[in-house]
C-alpha cells in the first residue's frame, strides 16, 4: 500500500520525525526556515497532509489554493488560530489540534513569566551579566511577592486550569472568568466571576489562557488595564494578539502596572522593541510548550491523529 504523502512544516523531534517516516512518505523543512506563502501552498499542493506549527498561516486565500489532494492539517499546537477553520471545513480539509498534552509545560512557564515579572527576574540576570552588580541593600531590587495574592485566570480551559493548579501551590487564591461556569471538581474552590470587569477588579496577577479569537483580540486594552488592582502583573502565555501592546507599555511606564511576563507578542519572531525596552517586563521567546518531553508528545499526538484519519476512523482531536 503505497503511504501518504505528509509535509511536517518544522522540525521536529527525532523520535518523533522517525515514526512519520516509517508510516508516512515524509517531506521534511530541513533548514527548519517559515515557509513563505507561496511555498507553503505549493509544498501543500502536492501532499495528502500537513504537520504544521502555529507559524504556518492558513489564511483563506492559503487554503483556497491548496486544490483537492491536500486532505488534513494536523496541527502540532493546540490554539488553531493561524488556520481559518471556516475556509477548511468549506474546502473539505480535516483540521486537528493537540490539546491536553502541553497543558504542564505551558503552566510552568506561565509560573516562571509571574515570578520572572514579580521577582525582577529580568532586571537581576541582565544587571550581573553586564558586569554591573556592584551594589547591595536591603532597599535594593525589592519586587512582589505572590503568595497570599489573587490569581485570576481569563479562560479556564485545560491550560488555565492547570495554571491555576500550580498557582495554588504558590498560596494563591485563583479567580476566573470564563465562558462557563466549571463543574465543582474542575473548579477547586476558584471563585468565579460572571463578567470580565469582575476579575479585572480582583486579579493582583491576571494571567492569560483564552484562545486567540476575533471577538478576544485586544481583549487586555487601556480600558481593561485601568480596572486591574492598582500595581497588579499581567502574564501573557496565550497569544499576542490578545494584548494591545501599545496600551500595555503606557500602563508599565506609568506605573499602573507593577509588571508583566510575557510569552507571546503580537509580532512573532522578534517581539515588541518598546516593551523589551522596559525594565518591569520578563520577556520569552514563544516556549511555553517546548520542553523535550510535551514536544514528543505533541508531536506523537498530531500523528496519532494522522493514522486515525488516514486508517479511515475520526480523529481524536478533530477541530474543523
Ligand atoms: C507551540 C502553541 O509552540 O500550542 C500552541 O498553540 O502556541 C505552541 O505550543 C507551537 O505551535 C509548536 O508547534
Amino acid at each position: 500500500m503505497t503511504k501518504p504523502k505528509l509535509f511536517i512544516a518544522r522540525k521536529l523531534r527525532d523520535v518523533v520525525e522517525a515514526r512519520a517516516a516509517r508510516d508516512y512518505e515524509v517531506i521534511l523543512n530541513p533548514e527548519d526556515r517559515l515557509f513563505s506563502h507561496d511555498e507553503l501552498i505549493a509544498t501543500c499542493r502536492d501532499v495528502d497532509a500537513v504537520l504544521p506549527c502555529h507559524s504556518e498561516r492558513f489564511s483563506a486565500d492559503v487554503i483556497a489554493e491548496l486544490g483537492p489532494r491536500l486532505k488534513i492539517i494536523a496541527n502540532h499546537s493546540v490554539g488553531t488560530d493561524h488556520v481559518d477553520l471556516a475556509a477548511a471545513k468549506a474546502a473539505g480539509i480535516v483540521v486537528t489540534n493537540t490539546p491536553d498534552v502541553l497543558s504542564d509545560a505551558t503552566a510552568e512557564i506561565a509560573m516562571l513569566c509571574m515570578l520572572g515579572a514579580a521577582r525582577r527576574g529580568a532586571e537581576g540576570d541582565a544587571m550581573i551579566r553586564a558586569g554591573k552588580w556592584d551594589f547591595w541593600s536591603p532597599a535594593f531590587m525589592v519586587g512582589r511577592q505572590v503568595t497570599g495574592k489573587r490569581f485570576g485566570v481569563l479562560g479556564m480551559g485545560r491550560v488555565g486550569q492547570v495554571t491555576a493548579d500550580r498557582a495554588r501551590g504558590f498560596g494563591m487564591e485563583v479567580h476566573y472568568h470564563n465562558r462557563r461556569r466549571l463543574p465543582d471538581h474542575l473548579e477547586k474552590g476558584a471563585v468565579f466571576h460572571e463578567t470580565l470587569e469582575g476579575l479585572l477588579a480582583v486579579s493582583d496577577v491576571l494571567s492569560l489562557h483564552c484562545p486567540s479569537t476575533p471577538q478576544n483580540a485586544g481583549i487586555i486594552n487601556a480600558a481593561t488595564l485601568a480596572q486591574l488592582p492598582e500595581r497588579a502583573i499581567l502574564v501573557n502565555t496565550a497569544r499576542g494578539g490578545l494584548v494591545d501592546e501599545a496600551a500595555l507599555v503606557d500602563a508599565l511606564t506609568g506605573g499602573r502596572l507593577f509588571a508583566a511576563g510575557l510569552d507571546v507578542f503580537q509580532a512573532e519572531p522578534g517581539g515588541n522593541p518598546a516593551l523589551a525596552a522596559l525594565p518591569n517586563v520578563f520577556l520569552l521567546p514563544h516556549i511555553g510548550s517546548a520542553t523535550e518531553e510535551t514536544r514528543d508528545a505533541m508531536g506523537f499526538r498530531a500523528l496519532d491523529n494522522l493514522d486515525a484519519f488516514f486508517a479511515g476512523v475520526e480523529p481524536g482531536d478533530r477541530v474543523a
